[in-house]
């Protein structure tokens, strides 16, 4: 049975194709950013190192030829130059070449680097949502539903539990808005996910584990604004290796719980069972907050390598989101609801 592995070595670092997002968005306006005012985003501690001379100086095949200058963007002010932005804590993103090259989706295989190939032709149209359990208005969420409720972009943090992180900006909505919708009965306790079962397609489904993958959350966890249902990546509709159409996203918590390619939601009165709590009960809990004061059986969770960057960095608690979400967890003993 595959298991995570921590991700520590340097023989899988993913190949850093830092400017595909600039190209991008050179290739929607014709025009060339300036690149080298992109690195003094970064922290000043890090400027001294390989990586950030590198992106100090961006790669002269990445401007577009003066002579051919592409058609400008149907509507120039949706544009926008990603790569000066960056989280709340001054870190940039991850570039969506990286962020769409290197995934977990067990469905497709437990190799990162061969998601993206394998999930591609993945077809996400037509795609419903059945939306349901104790609630007083259950139904059939097809794709046009999820346009009715306000798209936002927000830049997360996303912490695997594999020990390595990226910066990641999702298009979508707070869950909270579909729970308003629906309308939980009294009874209700907690949210279940399911992704699509399609072993014939999807052929990591042929064994090794419970599928369908599923994922819980407790009812006021998902009612918090920063838990969000995803349809888009860099402002473009979300790959499937990303979880096309519709994923979860739980940036507090580790990445397995931010369950992909979502069919089924259920507000339940038992706390659900994940896919990842019936393969190794001992190493998921059901909570799964990041922390790095409780190590998992098998590493430390202490610290973390943010991709496209060299060493590591500090893991934070509750993956620095603990200002929004702690209160969730007031009076709980953190090591015991791992
Ligand atoms: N259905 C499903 N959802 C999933 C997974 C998976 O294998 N199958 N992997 C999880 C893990 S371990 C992580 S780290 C994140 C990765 O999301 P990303 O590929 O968009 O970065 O998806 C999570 N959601
Ligand atoms: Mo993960």
């Amino acid at each position: 049975m595959n298991r995570f592995k921590p991700d520590l070595t340097d023989a899988d670092v993913t190949p850093r194709h830092i400017y595909m997002n600039r190209r991008r968005f050179m290739r929607a306006t014709g025009t060339v950013v300036g690149g080298s005012l992109i690195a003094a985003c970064r922290m000043p501690e890090e400027t001294a190192e390989p990586e950030s001379v590198e992106q100090a100086a961006p790669p002269a095949q990445d401007a577009a030829p003066a002579s051919n200058p592409e058609p400008a963007p149907a509507n120039p002010a949706v544009v926008k130059d990603y790569a000066s932005l960056t989280d709340e804590l001054g870190d940039p993103l991850n570039s969506f070449h990286d962020i769409s090259n290197y995934n977990n989706y067990y469905e497709f295989t437990v190799d990162k680097q061969r998601v993206a190939g394998l999930a591609k032709d993945y077809p996400t149209s037509p795609w419903t949502v059945e939306v349901g359990g104790l609630v007083d208005k259950p139904g059939t969420y097809t794709l046009a539903d999820w346009d009715r409720f306000p798209q936002e972009e927000r830049i997360y943090r996303l912490r695997c539990v594999e020990a390595w992180s990226m910066v990641i900006p999702w298009t979508g909505f707070p869950l909270r808005m579909l729970l308003d919708e629906i309308q939980p009965q009294s009874n209700a306790k907690y949210v279940a996910f399911q992704t699509v079962f399609d072993p014939e397609r999807m052929p990591g489904q042929r064994g090794g584990y419970n599928w369908p993958y599923t994922e819980g959350l407790r009812l006021d966890e998902a009612e918090n604004d920063l838990a969000m249902l995803v349809t888009g990546l860099y402002g473009d509709p979300l790959p499937m290796q990303n979880g096309a159409p519709i994923r979860l996203i739980v940036p507090w918590k580790y990445g397995f719980k931010s369950i992909k390619s979502i069919v089924k939601i259920d507000l339940v009165e038992e706390q659900p069972t994940s896919l990842w709590m019936s393969a190794a009960p001992n190493e998921y809990g059901f909570y799964s907050n990041v922390n790095p004061n409780v190590n998992h059986p098998r590493w430390s969770q202490a610290r973390e390598r943010r991709i496209g960057e060299n060493g590591r960095r500090e893991t934070l608690f509750l993956n620095g989101y603990e200002d929004q979400v702690g209160y969730l967890y007031e009076g709980m003993d953190l090591k015991a609801n791992y």
